[in-house]
């Protein structure tokens, strides 16, 4: 390999980071954005790794490589990744996305349709920063799930999926206070570890990879508040587009939100997303249940989330690959 050299742009969403990857990126061809996520993740993990781990990045950030559209009534595509792997679907790091576009002015007020490796997002740029995304089909899988933690403790949760999959715990006696993130953060990976023992899963075997707990808003402006763990260990600074989702589809379900009815949730560090939810027609909750093995159900409708929120786009550079150095593509920490 010779030098390498990144175009990235960085923004955070709601206190959440994330980098895009505007050019230098690896050729993955011009296939299906789930075909060209495998490649990404088989032959060309490094730049993942390079761009997302120290010393260029940290845990907290979320990566993505801006590519194509497949489908050709698609502006952009768009794969996400971490410090752990590969995301399905990143709605904070949509946000990013859809300012780091205006900021380089590829972008006009108006509606962009992302294509991802699980479905198109329609994401509304509102102004330079607050941006509306229509996302994935979400819907909840299962409700009230119980899984035993290693100090004998039950916890009840709901799986659902809103472009990742999530088990959602409201019952768990914690104050989610920005300064408990150490052991909220243990808590949130206990169950997470407890979930993977009891062999609990989203649909089709799907890992379960984040953990989401609700408690209630600490700012009257909002309708509940959460701490959301992320597949690598950090937590989402931001309210989380596809963890509100997967709520939205939760609320749905349980008759606690009314189809076009606003939810205001608030992220830990106290930053919000509004959030909406409207009935998925027939094909597309079709299309999204067809996970589903024979004989299973979901546990709520099919719905449509729409989430707004606010990114701020907070730099802009070029990242350097040198191929001798012995850290070129970062401290692999997970
Ligand atoms: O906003 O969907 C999201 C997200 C997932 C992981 C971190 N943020």
């Amino acid at each position: 390999m010779s030098d390498v050299i990144l175009q990235v742009v960085d923004s955070h969403t709601g206190g959440e980071p994330t980098r895009i990857i505007i050019s230098g990126g690896p050729d993955l061809g011009t296939g299906p954005l789930s075909e060209r996520l495998r490649l990404l993740r088989e032959q060309h993990d490094g730049y993942r790794s390079a761009v997302i781990n120290e010393p260029r990045g940290s845990d907290v950030l979320v990566g993505g490589l801006l590519c194509e559209p497949y489908d050709r009534s698609c502006d952009v595509g768009i794969l996400f990744f971490n410090n752990a792997g590969y995301l399905h679907m990143c709605g904070h790091g949509t946000i990013g996305l859809m300012s780091t576009l205006y900021w380089l002015g590829r972008v006009r007020p108006g509606v962009t349709r992302v294509e991802t490796p699980v479905g198109i997002v329609e994401a509304e740029l509102l102004d330079a920063n607050r941006v509306r995304l229509r996302n994935v089909p979400s819907w909840r899988y299962r409700s009230g799930v119980s899984v035993v933690l290693s100090n004998g403790d039950e916890v009840s949760g709901d799986i659902a999926w809103g472009g990742n999959w999530f088990y959602l715990v409201t019952r768990h006696g914690r104050a989610l206070e920005q300064r408990e993130w150490q052991g909220l953060s243990a808590y949130a990976l206990e169950i997470r570890a407890a979930l993977e023992r009891a062999g609990i899963t989203g649909a089709g075997g799907g890992l379960i990879d984040h953990i989401e707990l609700f408690g209630p808003a600490f700012s009257g402006l909002a309708d509940s508040r959460n701490f959301v763990m992320c597949p690598g260990g950090a937590y989402d600074r931001s309210p989380c587009g596809t963890g509100t989702s997967a709520k939205l589809a939760c609320l749905a379900a349980d008759g606690r939100l009314a189809a076009g009815a606003v939810w205001r949730q608030e992220s830990i560090v106290g930053s919000v997303f509004e959030g909406s939810w409207q009935l998925a027609s027939e094909s597309e909750a079709a299309g999204a249940l067809s996970v589903l093995a024979a004989g299973e159900s979901a546990a709520g409708p099919v719905v449509l989330p729409t989430i707004t929120g606010s990114a701020w786009v907070t730099g802009e550079s070029r990242l350097i690959l040198q191929e001798s150095d012995p850290f070129c593509f970062g401290i692999r920490s997970i």
